[in-house]
């Protein structure tokens, strides 16, 4: 499994090194800006994505792109949650963040630059059909507007300390974390054909996958072990931990990750794979 998600990895690293290849000096920076953030992610989602793909037998190469545009999309949502007027963080990944080193000038048309490097590189995709490319753009652009990360940060950003309860929680982890999973999850299941039945179960499974990894960072993140996440603490953000504590936070996980095993029931042993996958993401925080 571990070489598996290695070679996803290293797959994905190097098609997003090949999109953002430069020719134009004047826009240098922008690009530098871009790989900066796009480079050095775990690539969950990506991983996510080929191995739901693997479920419905989809090609490997019909996944790249979307992988690889999927991997982007979050990145682009790292520059702009980093921002001064957005969580206002220094640092990402263990490194200073995008404005700190590029200005938040650069950071924020970077950020744009990589949403339509995203959608662009599945529309120039010949392994798709035009159906095809139009349901995958169609999904991932759903995970990052009005139904996804925007919203999910709007509420994020808006909210006050002491209207927080575990719903509205849920509601921002839902469109801020789960919607990429969803997206990447989604997208592979419908290259690979799913029935309504089946897109619902890979529906349902990734969006509490979702939510159990909003978790698993979060526990990570209180027990100062931020190293692992490379993130400073939010000291003054609600976040799920802070609201219930962390023993009910791994209750929570726990039953977010029996909730995402019992959707793939239905696929019988073919979802052995994805279940190691999910074990594995669960387990960093345990
Ligand atoms: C329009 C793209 C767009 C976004 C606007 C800023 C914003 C709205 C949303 C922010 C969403 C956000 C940053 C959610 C946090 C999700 C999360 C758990 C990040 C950490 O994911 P990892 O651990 O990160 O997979 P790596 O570093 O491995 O890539």
């Amino acid at each position: 499994m571990q070489q598996r998600l290695l070679q996803i990895k290293n797959m994905v690293d190097q098609e997003i090194d090949n999109a953002l290849k430069n020719e134009n000096p004047l826009i240098d920076a922008l690009y530098k800006s871009a790989l900066y953030s796009a480079a050095g992610g775990k690539r969950v989602r990506a991983q996510l994505h080929y191995l739901v793909g693997a479920l419905f037998n989809v090609p490997e190469n019909k996944m790249l792109k979307s992988a690889c545009a999927i991997e982007l999309i979050h990145a682009a949502s790292l520059i702009m949650d980093d921002l001064p007027y957005m969580k206002d963080s220094q640092l990402r990944r263990g490194k200073p963040a995008n404005h700190v080193v590029f200005g938040q000038d650069v950071a924020l048309l970077a950020s744009i630059g990589l949403i339509s490097k995203a959608l662009e590189q599945v529309l120039a995709d010949d392994g798709l059909s035009e159906a095809e490319k139009n349901k995958t753009v169609a999904t991932l652009s759903a995970s990052f507007g009005f139904e996804g990360l925007a919203a999910g940060q709007f509420v994020d950003l808006k909210l006050k300390h002491k209207n927080v309860d575990v719903e509205i929680l849920k509601f921002i982890n839902h469109k801020k974390t789960a919607a990429l999973f969803l997206a990447g999850a989604k997208a592979a299941a419908l290259l690979g054909g799913a029935d309504a039945e089946k897109l619902k179960a890979v529906e349902e499974f990734s969006t509490n996958i979702g939510f159990a990894f909003q978790i698993v960072n979060e526990l990570l993140e209180s027990g100062g072990r931020d190293s692992l996440v490379g993130k400073e603490g939010e000291q003054e953000k609600m976040n799920f931990v802070k609201l219930v504590g962390e023993d009910k936070a791994r209750e929570y996980l726990k039953t977010f990750h029996s909730a995402a095993r019992k959707s793939l029931t239905a696929f019988g042993t073919a979802a052995d794979e994805l279940n190691l996958f999910v074990d594995y993401l669960i387990e960093r925080a345990l």
